[in-house]
Formats: C-alpha cells, structure tokens, sequence
C-alpha cells in the first residue's frame, strides 16, 4: 500500500471523511465531507502529513517560509516548519488594535517567499484571503500546498491570482481509494464523482472586488525598492506628505518653469511632455532641475518609450531633449518586449535614473488591459533594478494584487469630480485612485494647471491624496 493510500485511510478510520448529506459553507450540498480539524488529535497522522506535504512538492518550488491558512492548517504549518526546519510566519485573522497590530507575525525578510499551507481547497478563497497580507507586507507568494483539493475551481481560481496549487490528494482519487478498498459502495462512489462532475467551478466569493488590504507606508515600502531613484522618490513623499504629481501640460518652457516654482512646495514629482514646449531650449534641462531642486520634487517625462532596444538608448540619450541629462524618471511601453528595458536600462541605471512601465492607460477603449498588464508586471520584476513601477489605473484589480509593494504605482486621469474630456480621457477622484484602486501617486494635469489658483488647487489635491493614503495605511 503506497503512503497516500495508508493516509486516505486512516483519515477515513478517524472520520475526517464522512459520506451522506451536507450542506457546505458556499450553500451547495455535498454527498461528501471532509473535516480536517480532527487531525490534531491524532500526533502521529498529523506528523504523516507534514512530511508527506513537504515531499510531494515539485523539486523546482522555492520558498524561505511558510505560512498556514488559519485556523486548520496552523498546526499542519506548524509540524512542517519544526520537522523541516523552515521558518513559519502566522498570519492573523483578527488585527489587534492595540500593540503592534501586525497582520503577520514572525520575522521575514523584504523580497523572500512564502508558501501558503491549506487543510483543504474548495473555490482557494481562504488561501487568497491568507496571500493578500503576506503580498502587502512584501513578501512573494507563488505556490500553495494543500492536502486535499476538492477539484472544485481552487486550482483555476489561485492561478488567476498567481498561484500554483500542488495538491497531496485530489477528491476523485481518494473516494477511488476508498472504493477500492471496500470503504464505500458503488452507489456512493458514483454519486460522488456526479457531484464532483457538476460542481467543477466554484466561483470565489469577492474574486475581483478584493478584500481591502491595510496599505504599507512609504517608509516601509523604500526598504523593498532595489532602484536609488525609486527610493529617492519615496523619501520625498515621506517628507512631503505629498503623492502629487503635476503634469505640466502648459503651452511653453516658460510657462512651465513659472508653475513648477509656484506648485513646486506641494508636489513630489513634476510630469513634462517636453515635445510639446515650442520654446525649448538645451538649458531647459538645468533650469527646472534648479527649481526641482529648491523645492524637493523629481522629474518625470511622459515620453512613453515605444521602440526596440537599440532605438530607444537613442531616443533617450541623443536628439534635440537629451532626456537622459535632466530627467529622473522616465517611461516606457512593453509592447516592442523586454528589450526596451534593457535598452533604457543600459543608459539611465548608470546615472541612477528610474523607469515606470506603462501597464494601463486611463483613455477610453485603450489595449493595455489583462495580459498586456500582467506582462508588465512580469518585466518589471524581472527588471526590479531600474524598474520603479507603473503607470496604471486599478493596481487594486490585477491578478495577484495587491501587487508587490516595493514598487510604485502612478494614476493619471485625476480630477476632484469623476467624468472625462471630449477626447475618451477617464477622470477618477484622489480618494478612489489611492484608497479603492490601490495606488500611490495622482497624477493630476488640467485639474491644476486649468485652476484660476493653480497652487491653491495643487494644495488642495495633494491633502486629498495624502488623506487617502493614510487612510489606506490605518
Ligand atoms: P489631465 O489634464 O489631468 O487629463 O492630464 C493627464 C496627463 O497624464 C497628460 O499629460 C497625459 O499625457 C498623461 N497620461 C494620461 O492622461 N493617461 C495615461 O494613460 C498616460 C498618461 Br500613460
């Protein structure tokens, strides 16, 4: 008898597999049922399962630490972790509001990975409730161990999440066991394996409108940042208690450089098309670099990079702008591949600049949806050394979010009323674009630059984006 089989039947022998009829907590009856919790009453079987948890898992699967999905998979956890070694993290399920009130408990370090360990997987909606603060403290969640997955929809579910369930039993094969050896009849195996037949996908309560998950503050998140600049932007949010941008879409460099002087005290980073200032000079550069540096704010252009590779270190270091001279951050689209990346990264890395990858876009029918933005996500995990992160609409609503906080998402598309121009742009307000879509800067043109105060506008966005991140974070 092989050791699944002798584990198939003892958790028949202790009851934790019961045949008849039950009502399950989605509402739907099952002619089976599994109840996993007994298992801490038996040592021995317990310890089985640890092991045998452990071992089934492919050689290729890499985690630092694991974590249980409370209540039943803690001792589980907790058996894995002493037998093998492997540090344990626990996350709570009630957030004490006294104390650290920490959402995970134990010591990890920023980047390191986590495997989730699961009793039992039916839709995987507790494993992603357990995956959502283990990702929002930083820490890389890609596979889930289960003992027994009952084959209905988890598998699907966890993977739109980013997750690979490598399960130890699956629920057609241990009632095939049991049959075998006598445990059940025909009839019941039969009814069984129709409810399984007819139950395959069990929508996750919540998939897509997220649990909301208490934000990491920025002091927190500059330790997860690998790109100096990236860092340097954090720290200028931090001390500024600002997550305003200004996209300075004004008619000349003149222009421009007057409202950076004057929105300059209120904003962490300052946006330019600088293809649209007819008036640009080569000193343009040093001129808003000096006012940057008055003031305390970085320097973005908008340039949206396109090409491959080699056209692109070009573009970025030559021609009439010499982006690379003057501007902190720059981004960049993912539709030509990697090789844009490496390309700008070639240039920009050794002069500290930072790049923000273009995973959504806030216009009206625009492409940048789905894979497209989960490709983003890739290339900059990939390229976390230049990568500081997005330019996106809804991080809240990616695959796999709340996506990894070591980088930074930046939302276009911002004014105080929701609406839009006549040309399919998307306006969303501060409170919503950090607060429910899970981002970190505003973006903010014509709601500024078009004010009659502009510095009394940009005051007034960047205490509502403030506003909204510490209520975020609390
Ligand atoms: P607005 O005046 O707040 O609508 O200006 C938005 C700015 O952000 C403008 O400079 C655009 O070029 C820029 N933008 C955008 O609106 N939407 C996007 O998806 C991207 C950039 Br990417």
């Amino acid at each position: 008898m092989s050791a699944m089989e002798s584990l198939i039947l003892q958790l028949h022998e202790i009851s934790a597999v019961k045949f008849g009829n039950f009502k399950l907590k989605s509402g739907i009856s099952s002619p089976i049922y599994i109840d996993l919790r007994l298992i801490i009453s038996y040592p021995s079987l317990l310890r089985q399962i640890s092991s045998i948890l452990i071992s089934s898992l492919p050689s290729t699967t890499q985690y630092d630490t694991i974590c249980g999905v409370p209540y039943t998979a803690l001792p589980i956890a907790t058996c894995v972790s002493v037998s093998n070694n492997i540090p344990m993290l626990m996350r709570r399920k009630e957030i004490k509001d006294y104390g650290t009130s920490k959402a995970i408990e134990g010591t990890f370090k920023p980047s390191e990975t986590c495997l989730i360990i699961e009793d039992l997987v039916t839709s995987g909606a507790s494993v992603l409730e357990t995956a959502a603060p283990l990702r929002s403290a930083g820490l890389i969640v890609k596979d889930a161990v289960v003992l027994i997955d009952r084959e209905q929809g988890g598998r699907e579910n966890l993977k739109e999440n980013g997750i690979e369930l490598h399960s130890m039993i699956k629920l057609s094969e241990m009632v095939r066991v049991l049959r075998q050896k006598g445990k059940v009849d025909e009839e019941m195996e039969r009814v069984v394996m129709k409810f399984l037949e007819e139950n395959k996908k069990v929508g996750v309560p919540n998939i897509g409108v997220k649990a909301r998950v208490k934000g990491l503050r920025y002091e927190e998140r500059v330790k997860l940042m690998k790109n100096e600049m990236g860092k340097k932007l954090f720290e200028v949010m931090v001390k500024k208690e600002s997550n305003l941008c200004l996209a300075a879409d004004v008619a000349t460099a003149d222009e421009l450089l007057q409202i950076a002087d004057k929105v300059g005290p209120e904003i962490c980073l300052l946006k330019t098309h600088v293809d649209i200032l007819p008036d640009f000079t080569p000193d343009f550069g040093l001129k808003l670099r000096a006012i940057a540096e008055k003031h305390n704010f970085l320097i973005f252009e908008d340039r949206k990079f396109a090409d491959i590779g080699n056209t692109v270190t070009m573009q970025y270091e030559g021609g009439v702008f010499r982006i690379l001279d003057w501007a902190d951050i720059i981004n960049a689209h993912i539709i030509s591949g990697p090789g844009i990346v490496n390309g700008l990264k070639l240039k920009g890395l050794p002069r500290g600049r930072g790049l923000l990858l273009l995973a959504e876009m806030s216009s009206a029918g625009n492409l940048a949806t789905g894979e497209y933005t989960a490709a983003a996500l890739k290339i900059a995990e990939e390229h976390s050394d230049f990568v500081i992160g997005f330019i996106s609409i809804n991080p809240a609503s990616w695959p796999g979010a709340p996506v990894n906080p070591a980088f930074i998402q930046a939302t276009p598309g911002v004014q105080m009323v929701k609406g839009g121009d006549n040309l399919g742009q998307q306006y969303n307000t501060p409170h919503s674009v950090i607060y429910d879509r899970g981002s970190d800067i505003i973006i903010v043109g014509r709601g500024i630059i078009k004010a009659t105060n502009p510095a009394e506008a940009a005051h007034e966005y960047r205490h509502q984006g403030w506003d909204a991140y510490l209520a975020k974070c609390s």
